[in-house]
């Protein structure tokens, strides 16, 4: 008995060894989204209580010294000896790789967290945990480092019997992680979308490490239907109603909310198990399909579209549309090059059937609300032939021309896109200093004239006949949509210039909103970057020192003294400096700062509302996002 005992131990230690030696292979990278991959899968074992209807509250805490607590008032884990085991279940959860209910149908029956790995991986990449439980009256303590047990569960108090729950908090490993500092906005958007996709759930996050904690609370009672109006609420709605159907087919829970805005883009957002699928997969297939064919049986009956008309497309029914798909299913299968794509072909058909029956009843009750849609629906289609005739046109003259460059793109002499960068620059005056400036050999300057189309508010034949957009598009050489290629792009470095000030901000937008929508590729592999000019020049007996912000411009006065003799110049704009200073400071690889556009694709949703937010017609939303810009442009690369 003793020697069996033993040897399961070993087998412990060897198990989440191996999670020391390969975290990758368990929570993706050790890199700051490996880090708070931790937070998630605690908190999906304190959702999936919250979904077997047990906890309605789950509470996160990041403390001063790093480390974070999770709790639920749930049942709190069991702490009698598990039977297989030979230990306590709590010491199960927490020592033994894959334990707890997602596998072998141990009570739950869909389960969310990242590849389902669970509270036995964070706790082998954490330097120390500590499990605290509220159960039957009594208070059970466990304390790990390094996933090792310190000492065997104990029972460290009583309380009353109807206080049950789970409390966690750990320290994550700075031996496994490249950062260890948790970023509070990261967890709240990710904990934000949590609440929406699990209805009278209770949030509540709090960072300890300010003086003045900074704290929130997610609570939708209205759940995904919730969510569609948050997304939407930057936007204009075409109708009041957010349509919502609901069912259960094969095992699988399906939940749909849709509206449509008047803008031109859509967003569809998938959740399995309360995880996003950025590619897609079946649900959105079905999800799509059915709408398709619900929207085209009701136009033919109501002959909104007559019998000599063509169908419309689903592309056409979905312009303008916000909807999140959602469903829970027991085993799913996750495919694509990030495993992100739900491969279950049950659930096509389980989506399919339940939006289709509901949905069209919906629109027989709801016949205003058909018709709208239908309407703009039919004006999508106009505008989508329009736009194929502009873009067949266009690929015509390319073909003719040889794929001739734009005319104002003075085009670097390097032909290996890998050492070639192209500075998107506002404005002729500065694009002309930038072309004298410029290091001819790998450096590509595209001046760009005028305002800079609005994506979310141009529909794509005229987003497809404006210049700006088009000489892009034929520099970066990837082309777009279906013929997008980015092993064809040009530059590896595209690398955005404006000016340091509230306007050149709001073009930086512009151009990142065309980017984040026609080429999100670019973004995601790290392409695209903002120049940082100087905000300030201080000269003194006739030596020069640059400023990138007020804090930097005080460091250099308080070294070099402030009297009269110096000369502070604040830049308005590019224009103001020369080449050879635009050189020195904003363009020399030597010398400059870059910033690296990233996004967190964890909160994709979040993505797509700033862009939205700041792109809108609501002024107020607006106002807010630009004091708090800079949000998703973090990563600094020198
Ligand atoms: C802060 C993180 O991890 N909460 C959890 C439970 C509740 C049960 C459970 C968890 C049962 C047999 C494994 C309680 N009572 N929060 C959490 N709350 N796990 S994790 O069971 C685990 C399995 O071995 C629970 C009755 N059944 C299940």
């Amino acid at each position: 008995m003793s020697t069996e005992y033993g040897a399961d131990q070993i087998q412990i230690l060897e198990g989440l060894e191996a999670v020391r030696k390969r975290p990758g292979m368990y929570i993706g990278s050790t890199s700051s989204r490996g880090l708070h991959h931790l937070v998630y899968e605690i908190v999906d074992n304190a959702v999936d209580e919250a979904l077997a209807g047990y906890c309605d509250t789950i509470n996160v805490m990041i403390h001063p010294d790093g480390s974070v607590t999770v709790t639920d008032d749930g049942r709190g884990i069991p702490v009698g000896i598990n039977h297989k085991a030979g230990i306590p279940a709590v010491e199960v959860v927490f020592t033994i790789l894959h334990a707890g209910g997602k596998f072998g149908g141990g009570g739950y029956k869909v389960s969310g967290g990242l590849h389902g790995v669970g509270a036995s991986v964070v706790n082998a990449l954490s330097q120390w945990l500590e499990v605290t439980i509220y159960r039957g009256g009594k208070i059970y303590r466990q304390r790990y480092e390094r996933g090792k047990v310190i000492y065997k569960v104990k029972e460290i108090g009583t309380c009353d019997p109807d206080q049950t729950g789970t409390h966690v908090t750990f320290l994550p490993d700075d031996q496994i992680f490249e950062e260890t500092v948790f970023d509070y906005d990261v967890l709240r958007q990710r904990f934000r979308e949590m609440a929406f996709l699990t209805k009278d759930l209770r949030i509540n996050i709090r960072d300890e490490r300010p003086e003045e904690p900074l704290e929130d609370t997610f609570h939708y009672e209205g759940g995904i239907k919730e969510f569609v109006t948050y997304l939407n609420k930057s936007k204009t709605e075409l109708y009041p109603e957010v349509i919502y159907c609901e069912g259960e087919k094969d095992g699988i829970c399906v939940e749909v909310a849709m509206q449509h805005n008047d803008s031109y883009t859509e967003n569809t957002y998938g959740f399995v198990n309360n995880i996003t699928t950025p590619e897609g997969g079946t649900h959105i297939v079905g999800f799509r399909n059915a709408l398709t064919k619900t929207i085209n049986d009701y136009a033919r009956k109501n002959r909104l579209i007559k019998d000599n008309e063509a169908n419309l497309s689903g592309e056409d029914i979905r312009e303008g549309l916000t909807a999140i798909v959602s469903v829970k299913i027991e085993d799913p299968q996750f495919e694509g090059q990030t495993k992100q794509k739900l491969g279950n072909s049950e659930a096509r058909g389980a989506v399919d059937s339940i939006v289709s029956r509901q949905l069209g009843l919906f629109l027989e009750q709801n016949p205003s609300v058909a018709r709208t849609t239908i309407e703009k629906s039919v004006l999508a289609q106009r505008a989508r032939d329009a736009a194929r005739k502009a873009r067949d046109l266009t690929r015509r003259k390319t073909a003719l021309d040889g794929m001739s460059l734009p005319g104002k793109l003075a085009d670097c002499s390097d032909k290996d896109p890998e050492n070639c960068e192209i500075y998107i620059v506002e404005g002729d005056s500065a694009g002309g200093s930038a072309k004298t400036a410029r290091s001819r050999a790998t450096q590509a300057i595209l001046p760009l004239r005028g305002k800079i189309l609005n994506v979310e508010k141009a529909r794509l034949d005229k987003i497809y006949a404006n210049k700006e957009i088009k000489a892009m598009i034929t520099a970066f050489g990837t082309g777009i949509h279906d013929d997008f290629d980015i092993s064809k792009l040009r530059y590896h470095k595209i690398i955005i210039m404006t000016d340091a000030d509230v306007d050149g901000a709001h073009i930086s937008t512009l151009l990142l909103t065309f980017l984040y929508r026609f080429m999100p590729e670019l973004i995601k592999q790290g392409y695209v970057y903002l120049a940082q000019p100087p905000l300030f020049k201080v000269e003194k007996n006739k030596k020069v020192w640059y400023a990138y912000s007020d804090d930097e411009l005080k460091e250099i006065l308080d070294e070099i003294g402030r009297d009269d003799s110096n000369k502070i110049q604040r830049y308005k704009g590019l224009g103001e400096m020369d080449a050879d200073q635009l050189w020195e400071t904003t363009m020399d690889p030597e010398q400059r700062i870059l910033l690296r556009v990233t996004m967190n694709e964890e909160a994709s949703t979040e993505i797509d509302l700033t862009f939205t937010t700041l792109m809108g017609d609501k002024v107020e939303p607006r106002k807010i996002f630009i004091e708090q810009n800079a949000r998703f442009v973090k990563n600094l690369d020198i």
